[in-house]
């Protein structure tokens, strides 16, 4: 495998000025012509290097510089490109290839869904399509003409102004294209086929129109109208925080059910998985409305932050990524807590940062810990596709997070003005930004800087934090200590510069004290300090009273924190601490000390920490203060990834299940009488549907109820499931109540066939269907989950060719079901591994995604190690497997 380098950067021989594209659309022969007005990229070049051109999987026809044919000595081309020897220093190339979409099931380039025409350029696509230098900082205006049949493609879009539009002779029409931005070829798109759409006109922040345009297939128009509602608040969100407004005349979004990824940022034609644009109530869970609505957000937040200041190569990924999703994040947090008092938008906030540091642990911190541990911003890759991860995406946007805790949001925004000011229509680096940050702070602040900072892009693993402190007269000496196991070609690291939010709640009101630091006074800005050492301690004054420390508040930085904190310290937190998401943290770890006891003691509930956890949701569910959101964050147990990843040990992942679910049963049964009680409070069947934050707490709220009142267990709580399920008006309701009822009832429920007939035309919901029993835990022993899959796997609607439909099963499965997964007859990785050597021919991307289901082998107990090497190897041993997924396999295996 070919392994690319950061260090090896070098600039192109040529820029693209233009380029002009007539595609005459064929699914099963697509004519592409272009021509592009290439010049030199530097005045000091030399005349005669050579035009660099990518291309992959293409029928040549004809090459022509400056009008003249050129024979095939005057070029070269391999199985991934083209060379024009001697192009000049500028000149016209014009070329000529055929592409066959209908036989493209990677989902890369232009490919055929349904019948229409689609495009995923992102990141190395566009070399599918045609010969270019398919590259981020070659960005060049694109004109695009778009020929195809009037009746079976009577739409056909790309990105910009629509400058053209008529008929043909012989049933053809075209469509003609000019985007005014220059952009790369990554961002380029094209959608033809037949589409419905529904369009707004907007007023622009200079007073002009823009047209907002949601197309779908026809007879989803029904299921778009949130969608828009979400663009329309993006754009006004992106105006009103960060001073940032829409750039063109039209804005698209196109919806398609075969999609690799999420969404896509095409400059001013946004491609969608329909997964992020549909939803109603009868579809829709409450979490799939507010993914949609996160999706679009970050969809349009990326034309500032991504295409109209891009990346100057794939190294960089996460200057687009990490500042978008932290975009993302904010916008939705804010959209959470419009409209609620203080206290209710603080509550709103909360669960927004706890969601997102859920899925930071479970998914993040195993990566930073695993074989494919990168820094975001990588040093090196094989295949780029696969270094969109979590890393650069989740923990690129907790850097930029910690800059913003760092500036302030008065600083930060100065620190995105100076970097637009810089940098607008160029495509730059992660250092970058970081420098746009750092004259922002300086220009208020210039003793400070972010050089130490700057190892969070350098340096991959999760850093630990070690806390512990004495208090004594009237002082409390803090001790931190960092460190940061070896990652792979990383075995040492220089301390990172750590943000550390903090109080101290005085135990006897439960207030928090003022913060006064005697030592290094310069390290507290507000509540939070600089911690920039391997072991630094930080003595505060004015603290005659006993207090608990609150540390890393609201996860300041994306840390493992052990403290000193002992059972009654937590209890005392998880009751009193004045940071919500510390509060919350404080339950968790209780929760999560009984679990590994349970563990531990094959079984015993008889331990401190687990008389704790009991305790803990005991004064929860008496807290009549308590926000329902955060009630039903505060009641859930960790998930079992994340109790995977803080075992200390190799660890049993089907014995962690039973230790987790011992202790749910446990509080079930306690709390039996109060978790009906809330149930019935909460309990609105019949009511409207309405998405908003406040409604869709309450019915998580509920639904958290209704699985501790399933797992009690009795006939009783089976029937009010079930009545739950058959009155439900919104797909939240209905999905937990069915949910329940297979993951734990003794037989395949009547609900599920039911659900099935009820949505087979609709293909989301059949994904849920089907990722529902895949995830059917081992607990269920009525249930033998690894035969469900199988024969799910012959399911008429089954299909691996559709990525959503292949990740309903197999991510669902590998990723989301451990105690099934990790059978200890290893049958589990052997299914597991079929798959993805059969997805590895249809669709590499996909395949080397759910190749990363054990990436954490080395882990596990003796005997499922032995077992997940076997498959490991029969992995990697396969013919033709593809560099996708010969990375990730690989790596695990090293
Ligand atoms: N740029 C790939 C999809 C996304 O992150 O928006
Ligand atoms: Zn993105």
């Amino acid at each position: 495998p070919i392994t690319f380098y950061r260090k090896d950067y070098t600039a192109p021989n040529h820029r693209i000025k233009s380029t002009d594209l007539i595609f005459t659309l064929n699914p099963s022969r697509t004519k592409v012509e272009s021509r592009l007005q290439f010049e030199s990229w530097g005045e000091t070049n030399p005349d005669n290097l050579p035009l660099e051109l990518d291309g992959e999987d293409l029928e040549l026809e004809k090459v022509l510089l400056n009008g003249k044919q050129l024979t095939s000595e005057s070029y070269t081309q391999t199985a991934s490109g083209l060379t024009i020897h001697n192009p000049g220093r500028e000149g016209l190339l014009e070329l000529t290839v055929y592409i066959q979409p209908d036989k493209n099931t990677r989902l890369e380039g232009l490919y055929v869904s349904n019948g229409n025409f689609f495009t995923q350029c992102e990141a190395q696509g566009f070399r599918r399509i045609t010969y270019f230098p398919d590259r981020p900082d070659v960005l060049s205006q694109f004109t695009v003409t778009l020929i195809a049949d009037k009746t079976t493609h009577p739409v056909s879009l790309s990105n910009g102004n629509l400058i053209e539009e008529k008929s043909l002779d012989d049933g053809l029409h075209q469509t003609r294209w000019e985007d005014p931005f220059p952009k790369p070829a990554y961002l380029f798109a094209l959608v033809a086929g037949r589409f419905v759409c529904q369009e707004e006109t907007i007023q622009k922040g200079d007073g002009k129109p823009a047209l907002l345009q949601v197309w779908v297939e026809p007879g989803n128009l029904d299921k778009t109208d949130f969608a828009m509602q979400s663009l329309k608040k993006s754009i006004d969100w992106d105006r009103s925080r960060f001073g940032l407004d829409l750039d063109l005349d039209r804005f698209m979004i196109v919806a398609t059910a075969d999609f690799n990824m999420g969404a896509m940022e095409n400059k001013g034609l946004n491609i969608f998985n329909t997964r992020f644009v549909f939803a109603n109530p009868e579809l829709a869970t409450d979490v799939d409305f507010e993914n949609v609505e996160s999706v679009v957000g970050h969809e349009y937040f990326h034309n500032w932050t991504g295409n109209r200041v891009t990346c100057r190569d794939w190294f960089q990924l996460s200057l687009k990524e990490g500042l978008t999703v932290f975009r993302d994040q904010e916008f939705s947090a804010d959209m959470m807590a419009e409209g609620l008092d203080v206290k209710q938008a603080e509550s709103a906030r909360a669960a927004k940062r706890i969601d997102d540091v859920k899925v930071l642990r479970a998914a993040q911190f195993p990566e930073d810990a695993g074989p494919m541990a990168h820094p975001i911003r990588p040093d090196s890759y094989q295949e780029i596709n696969n270094f969109y991860t979590v890393t650069v995406y989740e923990k690129g946007a907790e850097v930029i997070r910690m800059q913003h805790t760092l500036l302030g949001e008065t600083l930060f925004q100065r620190g995105m003005k100076i970097y637009f000011d810089r940098h607008d229509g160029q495509a730059v680096t992660c250092e970058d930004f970081v420098a746009a940050m750092e004259t922002a702070l300086q220009e208020s602040h210039p003793e400070l800087d972010l050089k130490q900072f700057r190892h969070w892009y350098a340096q991959a693993g999760t850093p630990e934090v070690f806390a512990s402190w004495k208090q004594a007269d009237d002082r409390l000496e803090l001790t931190l200590k960092q460190s940061c196991r070896p990652t792979p070609g990383q075995a040492t690291k220089p301390a990172f510069h750590i943000p550390v939010k903090l109080g101290f709640v005085d135990v006897a009101s439960g207030n928090d004290m003022p913060l006064v630091l005697e030592s290094n006074a310069a390290a507290l800005h507000g509540d939070v300090l600089d911690f920039t050492q391997a072991s630094e301690t930080f003595v505060f004054t004015g603290l005659s009273k006993p207090v608990v420390p609150s540390l890393l508040r609201g996860f300041s930085a994306p840390v493992i924190l052990h403290t000193a904190h002992n059972t009654e310290d937590l209890i005392f937190l998880a009751g009193h601490d004045n940071d919500p998401f510390n509060r919350w943290d404080a339950c968790q770890k209780v929760y999560g000390k009984a679990i590994v006891d349970i563990y531990k003691s094959a079984g015993d509930t008889g331990s401190a920490n687990t008389q704790a956890a009991v305790q803990v949701v005991g004064s929860l569910l008496q807290d009549a203060q308590l926000s329902d959101g955060f009630l039903a964050l505060a009641l859930q147990l960790p998930g079992e990834g994340t109790l995977l990843e803080a075992f200390e040990g190799l660890v049993d992942p089907v014995a962690m299940h039973f230790a987790r679910t011992t202790l749910r049963d446990l509080l079930a049964c306690t709390y039996a009488a109060e978790f009906n009680a809330l149930y019935a409070e909460r309990n609105l069947n019949g009511q409207p549907y309405e998405y908003n934050a406040i409604a869709a707490s309450q019915r998580a709220l509920k639904n958290v109820a209704l699985s501790y009142l399933l797992a009690a267990g009795s006939e009783e709580e089976l029937a009010i499931a079930q009545a739950q399920y058959a009155q439900a008006n919104n797909m939240t309701d209905r999905m937990a109540a069915l949910s329940n009822l297979v993951h734990t009832s003794a037989e395949k429920p009547a609900e599920l066939a039911d659900f099935f007939e009820r949505f087979k035309l609709e293909p989301l919901v059949v994904d849920k269907w089907f990722m529902l029993q895949a995830t059917i835990p081992a607990s269920n022993e009525n249930a033998d989950t690894l035969q469900i899959i199988r024969d799910l796997l012959k399911h008429p609607a089954f299909t691996l060719k559709n990525p959503n439909r292949a990740r309903s099963v197999l991510a669902a499965f590998a990723m989301q079901n451990p105690s099934v997964f990790h059978n200890h007859g290893g049958e589990g990785y052997a299914l597991w591994a079929d798959l993805v050597i059969e997805l590895n021919t249809i669709n590499p991307q996909v395949a080397a995604r759910m190749a990363r289901g054990l990436d954490r082998w080395t882990k596990l107990v003796p005997l499922l190690q032995d077992k997940a090497r076997v498959q490991l190897e029969r992995i990697f041993n396969t013919d033709k497997l593809s560099p996708d997924v010969r990375e990730v396999i690989g790596k695990a295996l090293d």
